[in-house]
């Protein structure tokens, strides 16, 4: 018997809605708590941790965010996936699986979930894919080092991190030191407007460039507290932009002296990455990991004070959100 078009529509809605044919999406019973009873929990990536650090740094420092995570106020929800299935929340043993598989994880960004998911594999997320399994969970606060954003030359290589279009899609406010000079920052800031992304500087006009604290450009409008950010937060959420948030928090100024030794560390890598021919999504790890060769460790010490500042900001705001809805 053939089926209406309405009817057909109905049944296909049926389908994807049905539980059997939706992803499980394997939460940590404690962040499964802390979302039931409405307590602060924080989003935190593992891209960072596999492609963004070598080890032992980078198992040392996740286990250190999250530990400063719960000393301001929230739990941590690291998210990745194992094994085919999307986490939130990971136990230390699979942390250190993450930072020991380091870059055999697969970089998993919202293009690659599916396929992730499908061949049962172990995936380190990225800014977008963790923003958007944070949001299928409802976690709205997540905390990282930087995000991506256009790379230089992105006019011409359209090299444009999908980073940017998830915070254009998906309602998580993302902590981060900026994004850096690696990058074209104010074409990442025309960028993140066009795709209509509130970027907030945490106690200052400036966008920062990750490193420093200064890009030379300005941030869309500014937030001097948690409570302020939560509220920012909260009105963007009740108002049902849809959109995500950039909340940009600059590098404290002691970790940021060798700003001007890392920026041309970040020169010479940019000018290898070109001879060398290095594109597409192997671009950002290369550069990371040159910069820190090229500056001697200089720039991972930079990058792990940064990311630990933005946990205590990202925490205590998220602390702040839990109570604004109590
Ligand atoms: N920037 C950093 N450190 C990082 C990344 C960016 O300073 O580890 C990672 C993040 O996971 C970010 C991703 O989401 O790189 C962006 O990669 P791409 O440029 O390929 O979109
Ligand atoms: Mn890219």
């Amino acid at each position: 018997m053939a089926f209406s078009a309405a009817a057909r529509i109905t049944n296909l809605r049926r389908h994807l809605d049905s539980p059997q044919d939706s992803i499980n999406v394997k939460v940590a019973p404690e962040v499964s708590e802390a979302l039931s009873l409405g307590r602060a929990v924080v989003a935190l990536e593992s891209t960072i941790i596999s492609h963004g650090m070598p080890y032992p740094q980078n198992f040392e420092t996740a286990k250190e965010v999250e530990a400063i995570v719960r000393e301001n106020g929230a739990v941590p929800a690291t998210v990745a996936i194992l094994d085919g299935t999307p986490c939130v929340g990971l136990s230390v043993e699979e942390l250190e699986k993450l930072a020991t598989l380091g870059t055999k994880a697969r970089k998993t960004a919202r293009r690659d979930i599916a396929h992730v998911v499908a061949s049962g594999g172990n995936g380190a997320t990225t800014v977008s894919a963790t923003m958007l399994l944070a949001s299928m969970v409802q976690i709205p606060v997540f905390v990282t080092g930087g995000i991506g954003g256009v790379h230089r030359d992105g006019e011409h290589t359209m090299d444009i991190s999908s980073d940017l279009t998830e915070l254009g899609r998906t309602p998580v406010a993302v902590f981060c030191a900026g994004v850096k000079s690696i990058l074209d920052i104010p074409r990442t800031l025309e960028y993140l407007e066009t795709q209509g992304v509130c970027v907030a500087g945490y106690k200052t006009n400036e966008f920062p460039a990750f490193f420093t604290e200064s890009s030379g450009c300005k941030v869309s409008c500014r937030v001097d507290s948690p409570e302020e950010c939560a509220r920012l937060i909260e009105a963007n959420n009740k108002l049902k932009l849809g959109t995500g948030i950039v909340i940009a928090v600059p590098i404290p100024r002691e970790h940021s002296a060798s700003g001007h030794i890392i920026e041309s560390a970040i020169q010479k890598a940019l000018q290898e990455a070109r001879e060398k021919n290095i594109t597409g999504n192997a671009a950002t790890p290369f550069l990371l990991a040159r910069i820190n060769d090229l500056t001697g460790g200089a720039s991972l010490a930079s990058n792990i004070a940064l990311v630990k500042n933005n946990a205590i900001v990202g925490a205590k705001v998220a602390a702040a959100l839990a109570q604004l809805r109590e």
